[in-house]
């Protein structure tokens, strides 16, 4: 350890996603021995000073600050992990992009296209590497998929099925804003389940299929009115609860993504499905380490559905400490991020998503809200 090469993290923001980051921080050394970097964590950052000091101490964080701004004039700080609600994305990129920080920002990018195509112009011109979080890539199973795909296996590809499917918002009681739920506020948020769900579905998608080109969209919001919790009053709700569409991707085939935080009985259900001409596969989130492959090609009396467990050590990102049939889980998605950022470091590689990648899925959700609320098609360009 002592050899490696240091990069020191200051992270913003102490929620949910400031904790998964900073367990991939910490684990990512023992994971993956062979990287020349290790990531060394400076300083987090949080509005609140006793939140900030228990995170900073539970997580192994050396200091800590209240001011994100102080955090970014730190010269003992190489790269900045974004980690707050989405209406900080921006300034706080672009600030850390103009001060020389790589950066690492949760998804997605921005709450608009016009927001993240000043992100994207800010790293671009600082010359830094930068990320974001579209986590689900990392996840074996779904890397193999991409193995598959690109190796050719599936031939043509006609159909791309993906679904989103929550159920924490049912509730009218639930306040809009504040503590994880300014995911409710469309201010804070940027939009509702497409930004925070589909988001993921359409990241994935590009990346397993190709430029989505046109979609058709409709939204709902079911619970119209709630209590904003800064303001204490019933405000309106502007965030989509729900969201459909389809789409043409440019390789010919149809593509058809499901969202909503309103299906009781699912918490976290994110599955896909991809048919092509030789073969499909399909991956659902429940059983993360598992992928389902069809392959017309087998021989006809055993022909049909594999269940492939994906542990095997010839397989993505299996071969550093476990052995097969053993099972790893969601946090190690962020593990495998952080390696393979670490990894872009010792290289001039880019470590996707990037800043650039992020703002083609940001296009297409901006197109599904413009095409929901206009009842029509729209170009994603
Ligand atoms: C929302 O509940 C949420 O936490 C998203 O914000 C994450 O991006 C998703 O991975 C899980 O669900």
């Amino acid at each position: 350890m002592a050899n490696k090469k240091e990069l020191r993290i200051g992270l913003i923001g102490c929620g949910f996603m400031g904790r998964t980051h900073s367990n991939g921080y910490n684990r990512v050394s023992n994971f993956f021995p062979d990287l020349e970097y290790r990531p060394v964590l400076k300083a987090a950052c949080s509005r609140t000073e006793n939140k900030v000091k228990a995170f900073a101490t539970q997580w192994g964080y050396e200091s800590w600050e209240t001011d994100w701004k102080a955090l970014i004039a730190r010269d003992d700080i190489d790269a900045v992990d974004i980690c707050t609600p989405n209406d900080m994305h921006a300034e706080i990129a672009i600030a850390a992009a103009e001060a020389g920080k790589m950066i690492l920002c949760e998804k997605p990018l921005s709450r608009t296209l016009e927001e993240g195509e000043k992100m994207v112009e800010a790293v671009a011109k600082a010359g830094i590497k930068n990320t974001v979080w579209y986590n689900y890539r990392r996840i074996p199973a779904v890397t193999l998929a991409k193995q598959l795909i690109d190796s050719g296996k599936l031939g043509r590809i006609f159909h791309y099925r993906a679904n989103f499917l929550q159920d924490w918002t049912i509730s009218p009681e639930l306040p809009q804003g504040g503590e994880g739920l300014w995911r409710l506020d469309a201010d804070a948020a940027g939009s509702g389940v497409t930004g925070d769900l589909l988001a993921h579905c359409i990241d994935t998608a590009i990346w397993l299929n190709g430029t989505i080109k046109d979609v058709s969209a409709m939204t709902e919001t079911f619970i119209k009115e709630r209590v904003h919790q800064a303001t204490g009053k019933v405000q309106k709700v502007d965030i989509d609860d729900a969201c459909i569409f389809h789409c043409h991707f440019e390789n010919g085939s149809l593509g058809l993504f499901e969202s909503t935080r309103y299906a009781r009985g699912h918490k976290a259900l994110y599955t896909f499905e991809i048919n092509g001409e030789h073969a499909s596969i399909r991956w659902d989130l429940h059983d993360l380490n598992r992928l389902e492959y069809f392959d017309h090609r087998d021989e006809s009396i055993v022909r049909g559905w594999r269940s492939i467990h994906v542990t095997d050590g010839d397989q993505p990102f299996m071969d550093k400490w476990w052995v097969p049939g053993l099972s790893i889980g969601y946090e190690h998605s962020f593990v495998h991020q952080v390696a393979d950022f670490l990894k872009s470091l010792e290289s001039e590689a880019p470590c996707a998503p990037t800043f650039e990648d992020a703002y083609e899925t940001q296009k297409v959700c901006e197109a599904v809200i413009a095409s929901a609320n206009s009842r029509s098609w729209k170009n994603v360009d």
